[in-house]
């Protein structure tokens, strides 16, 4: 975990800001980062990163409009440099904080305007979700709900969930072992999907939804179905019915005897990460590689208990073009919809060559 002098010199730059822009990524760890530091200091604008797999300098334009004076890079593990250097430029520092286990490009780290912070990099080497960072510095209570939320996305169980069971019980209908099994199977992991569904809405229905956490009260503001929530309901409706058949035709092909599971898809929604996490909760034992196809670009969300980090990466180097990376058992990339077959098979290759 980050240290508490760290923890500390993030509270001044928060305090120190009166127009920050906080850029997160697109998920909902990103998300609660976000929101528990906006709900910290009670200012400030969000704008959630669709550019992959860097933050790139199109999002300058942002900063530009909302005037801000401090910039705050949130569950993000790459920044162009051009992003940086326009930054730079206007003279406005960057407040960075990851926790994805990269290499990351020094150069950056010791420009004087860009304070970066990830547990990945501190003594015990940790790599708690940005929504568990940005709890620690915030410190309140009240928010441990959307906390936990951002946790669990990420796959993260924190010790404080016996503070949430105890404030929500309803919440939780059994003992819980791990943070997928809150996300399915306790009504507590709905408030997640409806979420994670949520932010994959378009901008004014994300900007409203947004606006709806800034103030909410406990997971049942987001819950219940009344007016002022209606849009996220109707939209959780909606994608989870795509995302149920989706799920349920992947459990066939999960089902085989193979050890790494291919699933391919396309249409509007890019679910991959979605998909991927659940069946890794119901297929432990498997690779699990989905792959989301737009165009000629599919996106791909890896999970599994072997090191799929080492292995994307390892499949990366080799194809021309691909991008990506991650956590240890979690990775997404980004290739040409033409390499797949190449990507399936590198990674078939490389799990029976480590098991
Ligand atoms: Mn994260």
């Amino acid at each position: 975990m980050l240290s508490k002098e760290q923890i500390e010199e993030i509270r001044e730059h928060l305090n120190k800001s009166q127009n920050p822009i906080f850029f997160f990524d697109n998920d909902c760890d990103g998300l609660m980062a976000f929101i528990l530091l906006r709900r910290y200091i009670g200012r400030g604008k969000g704008v959630a990163i669709k550019s992959f797999p860097e933050l790139d300098e199109s999002y300058i334009r942002k900063i530009e409009e909302f005037n801000a004076d401090y910039v705050f890079i949130l569950d993000k593990p790459q920044v162009s440099k051009k992003f940086i250097d326009e930054v730079k430029q206007k003279n406005l520092p960057i407040v960075w904080i990851d926790h994805h286990d990269i290499e990351i490009n020094l150069e950056f780290l010791n420009e004087k305007n860009v304070s970066y912070y990830n547990p990945v990099f501190s003594k015990q080497k940790s790599g708690e979700p940005t929504s568990y960072i940005a709890y620690n510095i915030a410190g309140n209570k009240k928010d441990l709900w959307l906390a936990l939320s951002g946790c669990v996305a990420d796959n993260f169980l924190p010790e404080f969930l016996g503070e949430v069971t105890k404030q929500y019980p309803e919440l939780f209908s059994k003992s819980i072992n791990s943070a997928f099994e809150i996300l399915y199977e306790t009504e507590f992991g709905k408030l997640i999907m409806m979420l994670s569904f949520a932010l994959k809405d378009r901008t004014s229905n994300v900007v409203s939804m947004i606006n709806i956490l800034f103030t909410a009260n406990s997971p049942f503001d987001i819950l219940k179905e009344d007016e002022k929530n209606f849009k996220i309901n109707k939209r959780y409706q909606q994608v989870s019915a795509v995302y149920s058949k989706l799920l349920e035709k992947a459990k066939i092909v999960a089902r085989s005897p193979r050890k790494v599971i291919f699933f391919q898809y396309g249409g509007e929604l890019s679910l991959s990460a979605d998909l991927a996490n659940e069946l890794s909760y119901r297929f432990p034992g498997k690779v699990i590689i989905v792959a989301y196809i737009k165009g000629a670009i599919a996106n791909v969300s890896v999970r599994g208990r072997v090191n799929v980090r080492e292995i994307t990466l390892k499949a990366i180097n080799q194809i021309e073009d691909a991008t990506g990376g991650g956590h240890e058992h979690a990775t997404g990339a980004k290739l040409k919809v033409e390499d797949l077959p190449r990507f399936k098979e590198f990674f078939e290759r490389e799990v029976e060559r480590r098991s």
